[in-house]
């Protein structure tokens, strides 16, 4: 590293005295946009600056922004939660909330002039947007089930102790946003210090999530360290450590790459999150600085190997790393509908069409949602599969939700079966300024007509991952589904089948430059042969993965067209 120049975002970094930059005078001025470095330097408050790009004239650009919250384990009180539909209502560009693939809410389309005030709000309801974007830390994952059960406490609390042992210092993000003040529970004291980060924080971000082994919705291969709790005789044992997940690549290059954690180890409950801490200090010190599409923990591994990787963690480590524990087939859980929760309370899952929660004129479950926070007073949890659960109601409060539910025309239950039940999509256009095709406002009707075709063959009850991206940066995490679509140029995908629900496989290329009006029609041969060939409960991407594929573990996905070399085999 030391021979290769530093990338500019590091140089933004170093001159930002701690993620100051100007952004303060920029807020202020008539500048209709903030500039390279001070946009870099948003990103870590939780800021994106944005266009919108529906109204883009050539060089002409309608400036807006999104704003990102930080809710470890998407956990918070229904009072925050009106606090955060209030401010929807107020300075989002559509009266919505967006809940993200990682348990946060983002508000788009929020003005130059209201983005101050937006924030300075959240703080007010105790939500930070701190470092929920920049090469830091991101928002810790965890299982989001309310379950009263020695693993599922130790999920929860993990999620908080790591996001706070690793939630930056700088005083920049009170001073600008809310007048000095500090707030909200998981951050440090403020400080112009980093003693953690220093004063170019990490070379890109870090995602870590907690999983279980009966519940892996937080995707836990994907994340760059991953820990998963080992029950033995109803307690907890010892918490696995995976390390270097990553899904981000490009299209055609085969240097970029989506992987799955590798097994580091396991440690005892009490030292799992400073295990995390030290795999983030390892990326900090050692992570490519010179190019970002290589900055992540993923590349680190790959060059070293889990040998030297593991040798660096024991010598930072004062604690013992043992032997990773097998924690048998992990599963998706999405809690829809009515649960227990054991201790005597009840929690009920609402499914939202991804994670987009707004009024239309068929369903209002913005404003149900609203009554349910305000007359139940639920805690409020996002799951990573962009839903919602409402938590610690009693039995009749679940069934007032059930009426607010339906008086409001949400979606019932029954009618989410299969795939539409595990579907995903990114925000893409036309917010994402990296997007090459539609997601979100297209999948809908990409899901509508799978699951007719999948109903002409019986199948539609039959659970299935379908995700949809606007580009192969992974956002909705298409390559551990059994179906994706990956966003090429407008109206046309790549179609990734042969991950599973429990999140451990990745998928191939299955077909590539796909328009979006034939992407039922190329994927009927696949459900044809699946519902004649399939073995009794045989997922389709096990089907896909038993018939067509070498049955070689799948770990790394390139973007090379090379490596992706099961195109057209189940049409031949
Ligand atoms: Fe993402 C960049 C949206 C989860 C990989 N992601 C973006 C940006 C900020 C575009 C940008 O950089 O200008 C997108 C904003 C779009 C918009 O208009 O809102 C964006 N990512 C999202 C969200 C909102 C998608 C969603 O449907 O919910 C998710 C926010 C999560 C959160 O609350 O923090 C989101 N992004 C993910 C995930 C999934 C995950 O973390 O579980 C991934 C794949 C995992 C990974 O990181 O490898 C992911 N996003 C990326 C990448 C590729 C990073 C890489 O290593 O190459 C980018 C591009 C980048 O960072 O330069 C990106
Ligand atoms: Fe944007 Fe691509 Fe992420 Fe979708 S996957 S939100 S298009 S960066």
């Amino acid at each position: 590293m030391a021979d290769k120049k530093e990338s500019k975002v590091e140089t933004a970094k170093r001159q930002s005295n701690q993620l100051r930059g100007t952004i303060e005078q920029t807020l202020v001025s008539d500048a209709v946009c903030f500039d390279h470095d001070d946009i870099q330097a948003l990103k870590f408050h939780g800021v994106y600056q944005q266009d919108d790009r529906d109204r883009r004239a050539g060089r002409d650009k309608h400036y807006m922004f999104m704003i990102r919250t930080k809710t470890p384990g998407g956990r918070m009180t229904a009072e925050q939660y009106l606090a955060m539909d209030d401010l929807a209502r107020r300075y989002t560009w559509n009266n919505s909330l967006r809940i993200t693939t990682r348990q946060a809410f983002q508000f788009h389309g929020i003005i130059k002039k209201e983005l101050r005030q937006t924030i300075k709000e959240m703080n007010d309801a105790l939500v930070s947007t701190l470092a929920a974007c920049g090469d830091v830390e991101r928002n810790v994952m965890a299982s989001p089930a309310p379950i009263d059960s020695p693993a599922h406490r130790l999920n929860r609390h993990l999620a908080d102790e790591i996001a706070a042992k690793l939630a930056p210092a700088t005083g920049a993000y009170h001073e600008i946003w809310s007048d000095g003040e500090k707030q909200v529970r998981h951050e440090q004291p403020t400080d112009n210090e980093e003693p953690f980060y220093g004063e170019v924080y990490l070379p890109r971000k870090f995602k870590t999530g907690v999983a279980l082994p009966e519940d892996n919705s937080v995707d836990v291969f994907t994340q760059d360290c991953g820990l998963v709790p080992i029950i033995r005789d109803g307690q907890i044992a010892r918490v696995n450590v995976l390390v270097g997940g990553g899904l981000g690549m490009t299209h055609r290059k085969a240097d970029t790459f989506a992987r799955l954690g590798s097994p580091l180890g396991s440690v005892a409950p009490e030292d799992a999150a400073d295990a995390v801490k030290i795999v983030v200090s390892i990326f900090r010190d050692h992570g490519n600085r010179a190019d970002r599409r290589h900055a992540r923990l993923k590349y680190l591994i790959e060059e070293w190997g889990m040998e030297k990787f593991k040798a660096e963690f024991v010598d930072r480590a004062e604690f013992a790393l043992s032997e990773w524990i097998d924690p048998g087939p992990m599963q998706l859980r999405d809690y829809l509908g009515r649960n227990e929760q054991g201790d005597g309370k009840f929690f009920y899952g609402v499914w939202v069409e991804n994670g987009r929660v707004i009024d239309t004129p068929q369903a209002r479950p913005k404003t149900a949602f609203r009554r349910i926070a305000a007359e139940l007073k639920p805690t409020v949890i996002l799951t990573p599969g962009q839903s919602i659960l409402f938590a610690d109601m009693t039995a009749d409060q679940i069934e007032q939700l059930q009426a607010i539910l339906k008086e409001h025309n949400v979606r019932a239950l029954d009618t989410i079966k299969g795939v539409r039940r595990y579907s995903m999509a990114c925000p893409a256009l036309p917010t994402c300024g990296l997007a090459l095709a539609e997601s979100e406002r297209s999948f809908p009707s990409v899901v509508d007509e799978i699951e007719r075709a999948l109903a002409d063959l019986g199948l539609e009850d039959e659970p299935i991952t379908l995700r949809m991206t606007g580009c192969p940066n992974g956002c909705a995490r298409p390559y551990t589904a059994d179906i994706a679509f990956v966003g090429r140029k407008p109206e046309v995908y790549d179609v990734y089948v042969g991950g599973r629900l429990a999140g451990d496989r990745l998928a191939v290329l299955y077909a590539e430059q796909v328009k979006q009006s034939e992407i039922v029609a190329k994927l009927s041969p696949l459900f044809k042969s699946w519902a004649a060939d399939r073995l009794p409960d045989e997922t389709l991407g096990d089907f896909f993965d038993r018939l067509y594929t070498d049955g070689r573990p799948r770990t790394i996905l390139t973007g090379s067209k090379e490596d992706q070399a099961y195109l057209k085999v189940v049409e031949s």
